[in-house]
């Protein structure tokens, strides 16, 4: 094994970082400062030519997309309690929000910031951002709701889906906005993953 995660602060790399310290797997981390369209400059492009973060690369093989490089970890280098075989009771709805982290919350997050925040202000368009907002709202009250343990989705414990889904709160959050989106128990929830050792390492580097 020799992995190695490109990685910017805040990012969605610290999906796959958060993973890596919650496996205890050995990595060397490269990290990166963000910059739009641009991170990493001409050689993380040979990495990814879409110069966005995370990337793995694993014995000279590279996987992309945040969601997708915590499967190959915990697939390749598992087993893992973090995961959920397809035997297991609780295997549907760890699916379902390991990937509504990044294909559902996500995009509305990305929306979210890049209209309220990252955007120049001459293109930032308010009704989009509320939309996103709303869209965000309702996906919290689901998780609000889905929760099977003040702070897991699963009754079997914390998962890779907690992440997946945590790390968006953790941007929400980052932004000013989680109380406008979250209702009481998902605040509470967030506040329970941010005491996770793993989590903590993982948002030093
Ligand atoms: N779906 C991808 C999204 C990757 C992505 O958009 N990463 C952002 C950081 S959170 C990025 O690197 N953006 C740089 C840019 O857009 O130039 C994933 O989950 O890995």
């Amino acid at each position: 094994m020799s992995l190695v995660l490109y990685h910017a602060r805040r990012t969605r790399s610290l999906r796959p970082l958060w993973l890596l310290e919650e496996m205890g797997l050995k990595y060397e981390l490269k990290s990166l400062a963000f910059k739009m369209g641009a991170t990493g400059g001409e050689e993380f492009a040979q990495i990814n030519p879409l110069q966005k973060v995370p990337a793995l690369v694993d014995n000279g093989q590279t996987v992309l997309e945040s969601v997708a490089i915590m499967e190959y970890l915990m697939g390749r280098y598992g087993p893992t309690d973090l995961a959920c075989d397809a035997q297991d009771p609780e295997f549907g709805p760890y699916l379902q929000w390991l990937q509504a982290g990044e294909s559902h919350f996500g995009m509305y997050m990305s929306l979210l910031v890049g209209h309220r925040l990252l955007l120049p202000e001459t293109q930032r368009n308010s009704d989009i951002a509320n939309w996103a907002a709303g869209n965000l709202q309702s996906a919290c009250a689901l998780l609000g709701n889905s929760l099977k343990q003040p702070h897991s989705l699963l009754a079997r414990g914390f998962s890779a889906a907690d992440i997946s889904v945590g790390y968006v709160l953790f941007v929400i959050d980052m932004i000013g906005a989680l109380e406008e989106i979250a209702p009481d128990n998902v605040l509470q929830y967030w506040e329970g993953l941010k005491e996770r050792p793993a989590w903590k390492r993982a948002i030093s580097y």
